[in-house]
């Protein structure tokens, strides 16, 4: 290394120029002055909250920079297996608080922004989110990326650049969700490193003529031009600063000269504006496919641009191409990356020149194949009609995979046309439809699931015949997990703090080995830590009111309980279950005595999530709860011992001041319905306590913190088939099945919320084939609503519930699933960066 001819100018001048990173106060506080007047050409005099956020932010970002260039060059010059994370999407959240963490930098930036008249806590709300993602899925890559960079792993991501991410959440008068945009870039993205150079063309449409050895050459169409940027990931207590590059789609020339000059000027620009349409909007849709052709362009104009990247950073390393497994291993992130396969097929056999069976061999050693959801609704079919246009080569390689795969099939299986018909990559039907799922795993070398349950679902649902043909060692689990550093220290620095000085080790200590909490333990039974404890919480319910004081305009009862419910709104999830709860406790307070009233403790419920815009029957549910929260809150006989709030436009950032604050949080998913959940690990690690179904990672929480410190309710997994199956054949009218929800139902319909006629289709769902067996749930629902309560009269046995439970969180830090994934599926090494 050491030895490496110098490559331009005077070694020494430029080594001894290269900017220092800002790490004590007058350094901070110059840099950061510098920005003012140079980057932003301002000065103190004009200077506003945004400006200086903008200043601090430049400041911040020059140190990642340094870091991000000695870890990429670290990578370049070793040349070690890297991985590569394929996602749609990347919900990132706010930057700033996160970098200072992560750099250790916070107190220090906190001085000297303080020194030059403003306060870092106010600049740190200036920044918007960076919400270019739905929910879960997009969260937990954010996540892998924090934990990533924090254990030095050569990891990158891959995604596209939104202009518009997640749409901004309104409520109308009436009630309803309304949408609007989210112009995120609007006030200028300092995290975010355009790369003018980094670019690939990449092509759509066209003819694809097959020639020999099943190659193909694939011409004509249009060419869009794909641009990165690239945001840098600061790694926790580490140099290591990874990369997340977003490509952007432009057109490869500014607009059609021949057009404009024969004065056809909307020609001109039509072209244009169809390639900067790819990377306009975030499809705000989770579990459901459209099969809109504008979504299969962004996965391959994605898929396409990320590995043209990854092949010439493979190629800089000047080896074989056969050893490209060796070198790079690509997670796929859901089945929405899934053309990554073809087209890494596309680019061995048809440009590299490689045999068909080289190349298959080289990608189905290269891809690893996530999951994230059983519901039949979510698995990605594209129409053949579709594909064959936009993607003609694609098509005929996905044709050719199919081919040789079912001969295989049919060798091991003589005769049995049925598993051919379920296993082929191709579903009859007019039109055919191609199954991504299918495809996604007949290319990857592994597939996952994404908690234990979710994963043996995958196993003997979904992938059944897959398992019986390749063998079950293929299909294994990594638990999903959620970093420590964004959703314990940064939303919650006061517990953090505790838990620090408690254990008598630094904060870096636990967060970089969550199973450290367990230290907590011997404390349980500490009444003076006891105390702090229930101080802590109190103190985020307090930030939580001034919150909703701030939106809402009213000031909520901080000695109430707090009951959560935060994620997007699905029939699956259940939100309806849950509002339907609290009309039962409110016509249950209502018609109690006011001594009878007198025992029963206060509770204020909160909901906060999108519906997908064209999800009817979610929106109506929204609706719903905000018109029901209305009578509630303005009822004098009963608000000050239930009310109900719904903010609007949930986001990474609302999430990060909810969580804190929770008492319990409800996480209450049909059985076998939801793969895992994250958000019921934030609530638990922050010491909130978790009332949910037998479902997902609920059942891994239940195994870590033991059935006594968590609320279960509701039928099993095992059961919900065969129940489903009665509600279809033998329907039972909702009186008699479960007259409590019947008499809630009634209730609605008469008015007592607004128009009933209104909710008159949500409430059909229920009394009709109520697929989400809401009826079947509701009675144990209710049961276990009360044990809540019950227990929560305890305060002291409830705290010692909540301190049990953050102590045994240490099996959900998304460490410990990266860490997985490096070993069981990547097969890469963590690397210090000097
Ligand atoms: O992925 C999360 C899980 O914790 C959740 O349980 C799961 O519901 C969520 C199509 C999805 N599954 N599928 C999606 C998102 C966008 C889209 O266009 C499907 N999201 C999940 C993380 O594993």
């Amino acid at each position: 290394q050491g030895k490496e001819k110098w490559l331009r100018g005077d070694e020494t001048v430029w080594r001894s120029s290269i900017p220092p990173l800002h790490k004590d106060v007058p350094a901070i506080t110059k840099s950061v002055v510098n920005h003012v007047h140079t980057s932003l050409a301002r000065q103190a005099y004009n200077l506003d909250d945004l400006g200086a956020y903008q200043a601090a932010a430049l400041s911040v970002r020059d140190d990642l920079i340094l870091n991000w260039n000695d870890t990429q060059l670290h990578y370049s010059r070793t040349g070690p297996k890297r991985a590569y994370y394929l996602s749609l999407e990347f919900l990132m959240g706010r930057t700033l608080d996160n970098a200072l963490l992560n750099l250790g930098l916070k107190e220090q930036y906190s001085d000297g922004i303080n020194k030059l008249g403003f306060n870092l806590e106010d600049l740190l709300e200036q920044e918007r989110d960076a919400g270019l993602g739905n929910g879960g899925l997009g969260r937990l890559a954010a996540c892998y990326l924090d934990s990533s960079a924090s254990q030095e792993l050569p990891v990158w991501g891959y995604g596209l650049r939104y202009k518009y991410g997640i749409f901004k959440q309104l409520i109308g008068p009436d009630g309803s969700q309304l949408e609007a945009p989210d112009p995120w870039l609007e006030h200028d993205n300092p995290w975010e490193l355009p790369r003018l150079d980094v670019t690939y063309e990449v092509r759509f449409y066209g003819h694809a003529e097959r020639l020999d050895n099943m190659k193909a050459l694939w011409s004509g169409g249009q060419e869009v031009l794909a641009m990165a940027y690239d945001v840098m990931i600061p790694g926790y207590d580490t140099k290591s600063t990874n990369n997340l590059r977003l490509w952007e789609s432009k057109p490869k020339r500014g607009f059609d000269l021949q057009s404009f000059n024969a004065g056809d000027y909307e020609r001109a620009v039509e072209s244009s504006n169809s390639a900067a349409a790819i990377t306009s909007v975030l499809y705000p849709n989770d579990h459901t496919t459209f099969g809109k052709e504008l979504r299969l362009k962004q996965q391959y104009f994605w898929t396409a641009a990320s590995l043209a990247d990854i092949v010439r950073r493979f190629k800089n390393l000047d080896k074989p191409l056969t050893e490209f497994p060796d070198y790079v291993a690509i997670q796929l992130n859901d089945t929405h990356p899934t053309l990554a396969i073809p087209e890494l097929m596309r680019i061995l056999v048809d440009e590299e020149d490689l045999s068909w069976d080289t190349a298959w061999q080289i990608v189905t050693n290269t891809f690893f194949f996530t999951n994230h959801t059983v519901l039949p609704e979510a698995l990605e079919k594209w129409p053949v009609p579709l594909m064959e246009n936009l993607l003609p080569r694609h098509m005929q390689i996905i044709f050719d995979i199919n081919m040789i795969f079912l001969q295989a099939v049919e060798k091991m299986f003589p005769g049995d046309r049925e598993k051919l018909a379920r296993m082929s990559l191709i579903e009859e039907g007019f039109p055919q439809n191609i199954r991504m799922a299918n495809l996604a795993c007949i290319g990857s070398r592994k597939v996952n699931g994404v908690a234990e349950l979710h994963s043996e679902l995958v196993r003997i649902t979904i992938m059944k015949d897959f398992v019986d043909f390749y063998g079950v060692s293929k299909f294994s689990n990594v638990t999903n997990g959620i970093t420590p550093r964004r959703w314990l220290d940064q939303c919650n620095p006061g517990l953090s703090s505790l838990i620090s000085e408690t254990l008598g080790i630094p904060k870096a200590t636990f967060l970089k080995d969550l199973y450290k909490l367990e230290g907590l333990l011997k404390f349980v039974d500490d009444p003076v830590f006891e105390k702090k404890w229930a101080v802590v919480k109190q103190s985020n319910k307090e930030r939580l009111a001034n919150y909703v004081e701030n939106i809402l305009g009213v000031r909520i009862n901080t000695n109430a309980m707090f009951d959560v419910q935060i994620k997007r709104l699905h029939e699956y999830k259940r939100q309806t279950l849950n509002i339907m709860g609290v009309i039962h406790r409110y016509l249950t307070l209502k018609a109690m005595t006011p001594e009878e009233r007198k025992k029963v403790n206060p509770k204020v419920v909160f909901f906060a999530g999108k519906a997908a815009p064209g999800y009817y029957i979610a929106k109506l549910t929204i609706r719903l709860i905000i018109n029901a929260a209305r009578i509630l809150n303005a009822d004098p006989e009963t608000k000050d011992l239930l009310s109900l709030y719904f903010l609007p436009d949930y986001s990474v950032s609302l999430a990060e001041v909810l969580i804190p604050a929770s008492d319990i949080s409800q996480h209450i998913s049909t059985a076998g319905t939801e793969a895992s959940g994250t958000s019921n690990m934030k609530f638990c690690l922050n010491g909130g306590l978790l009332l949910g179904t037998v479902d997902g990672a609920n059942i891994e929480i239940a195994e870590e913190v033991g059935e006594n410190n968590v609320f279960f309710f509701g039928h099993l997994t095992p059961a919900v088939e065969d129940l489903r199956y009665q509600h279809m054949y033998h329907p039972v009218p909702i009186e008699e099945k479960c007259p409590a929800l019947a008499n809630v139902l009634n209730e609605i319909s008469a008015g007592r919320f607004g128009d009933g006629g209104v909710y008159e289709p949500l409430l059909n769902t229920i009394r009709q084939t109520d697929y989400y067996l809401l009826t079947e749930d509701f009675d144990s629902y209710i049961a276990a609503l009360k044990m809540v309560d019950e227990a929560y009269q305890d305060r002291v046995e409830w705290i010692k519930k909540s301190i049990r439970t953050t102590a045994k969180m240490g099996k959900f830090s998304s460490d410990r699933a990266i860490q997985d994934y490096a070993q069981e599926y990547w097969n890469i090494e963590s690397t210090k960066i000097n």
